[in-house]
């Protein structure tokens, strides 16, 4: 453990610190930002109102369009006063967002990585090999400070060049990668084709995250890479990777409590489930100086535990998350993740774990189609068994999410291979 006085404190007084942290913060940002000035006014009440943890309830909740609307820095507490260090996230959908960091918030960044990659095996003799994409992605220098923090060396060889990473990570003796889990994968192909055995390195485990991946998906690469895989949750909205990190116990991801409060809401009705129950993941900075976030909407689906965890740290435990909300396809009117497609399709086992899907729309009907490809020995077998093939993957789908699909398996290496977050979704719908 990196933080045992943090990570492993009794929860009484992590929730005490919770309550002082979450006080400081309503308060600064009562003081500093005007969008939540106008939030407190409407419901009638400052930041002395709010006397338990359980009060933040009472809070309206901060979306994406919020930071939209007060482009670029409306919802900074300082301007740029104190700011070193800007990120944004991708702005696939619409304006992009831009978030801003103190030294101080750098500092909490880089610990909180610490914790993960110490979470992931990461010590001072490790090399990390962070091919996570550099530049105003969270990923490359977020990563990049938490393995310099706990003095491993690091490698920041960015996304893409992949035959160039895998001789790196072959001669530097990398013993950590930290990438998405769709790049690991495209990695691992490259390796086969490169003739080079995992075994010929000194890799040992994998951190990966910035977009869902199935257990499926985890043995899989594991397999593959012959290391131990583990998640990294977070978003640039609220920090960037390091929000929550799995242990070695494997059995959800502790989220940092000492810096966050994390709520699940109904995302229908906004209002907070009870715990244990699934839904939108809702988190408040407690300790963030430039851009605080009070009960901000991740749209990831999650659950979350307070159950006591085996390795011994304290913080509460989130489920892994399945998707987002907005990536939720809708087949039918029955809902449904790209994650669980895929860890039926690596269930059956018989194809490659590269698929997308494709959803378009006949009269007012969503149809999916599962494209995924054969192993090279399938393929060579040609026709024979092919029809058998799709036919049972339609009837695990069918039966386990009970939708009807088209499955069309295609030649290998068809699919774009992934370098940071894969496109797992074509949706036909909105080329209409
Ligand atoms: O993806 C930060 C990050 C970088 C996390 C590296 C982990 C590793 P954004 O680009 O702002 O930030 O995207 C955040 O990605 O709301 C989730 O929908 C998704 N996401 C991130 N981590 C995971 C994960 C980074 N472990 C959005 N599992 C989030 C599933 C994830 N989804």
């Amino acid at each position: 453990m990196w933080n045992r006085n943090h990570e492993a404190m009794p929860r009484e007084k992590l929730a005490r610190l919770q309550f002082l942290r979450l006080k400081q913060t309503l308060e600064a940002v009562y003081q500093l930002v005007p969008h939540y000035q106008k939030i407190f006014r409407e419901i009638g009440a400052e930041p002395g109102d709010i006397r338990s943890l359980a009060d933040l309830a009472r809070l309206p909740f901060t979306i994406k369009d919020d930071l939209r609307n007060n482009y670029p820095y409306g919802l900074f507490t300082d301007g740029l006063n104190e700011v070193v260090r800007i990120h944004s996230s991708s702005g696939t959908t619409g304006l992009p967002t831009v978030v801003g960091y103190t030294r101080h918030d750098l500092e909490i960044w880089a610990e909180l990585m610490a914790r993960a990659l110490s979470g992931a095996g990461a010590v001072r003799d490790s090399v990390v090999h962070i091919a996570y994409g550099y530049g105003l992605f969270t990923g490359g220098l977020g990563v990049h400070y938490g393995a310099e923090k706990i003095g491993a060396t690091v490698v920041p060889i960015s996304g893409g060049q992949t035959r160039r990473q895998v001789r790196m990570m072959k001669d530097l003796g990398t013993t950590l990668l930290a990438c998405t889990p769709s790049y690991a994968l495209n990695i691992a192909e490259t390796m086969e084709e490169m003739q080079i055995d995992p075994g010929e390195l000194q890799l040992k485990s994998g951190l990966f995250g910035a977009e869902p991946w199935s257990d499926n998906m985890r043995r899989v690469i594991e397999k593959k890479l012959q290391i131990r895989a583990f998640d990294i949750y977070g978003l640039s909205e609220v920090m960037g990777p390091g929000v929550a990190y799995e242990c070695p116990a494997k059995e959800g991801l502790h989220l940092a409590e000492d810096h966050f409060i994390a709520e699940i809401i109904d995302p229908a009705s906004g209002e907070v489930l009870p715990e244990g129950a699934t839904g939108e993941l809702v988190i408040t900075t407690i300790t963030k100086e430039a851009l605080p976030v009070v009960r901000y909407r991740t749209h990831d689906i999650t659950s979350l535990t307070r159950e006591p965890c085996p390795c011994g740290r304290t913080h509460l435990r989130m489920a892994k998350v399945s998707g987002r909300t907005d990536d939720m396809l809708i087949i039918r009117g029955v809902n449904v993740f790209p994650s669980q497609v895929e860890s039926i399709l690596l269930n059956i086992g018989a194809t490659e774990p590269h698929y997308q899907l494709v959803v378009d729309r006949e009269g007012a009907l969503d149809t999916l189609e599962i494209r995924v490809e054969l192993t090279e020995q399938m393929f060579s077998d040609k026709v024979k068994g092919l029809e058998g093939l799709e036919k049972l993957i339609r009837d695990e789908i069918s039966n386990l999410l009970g939708i009807s699909t088209a499955v069309k398996l295609v030649e290998p290496k068809t699919i774009p291979r992934s370098e940071g977050k894969a496109e797992r979704v074509i949706d036909r719908r909105k080329l209409r």
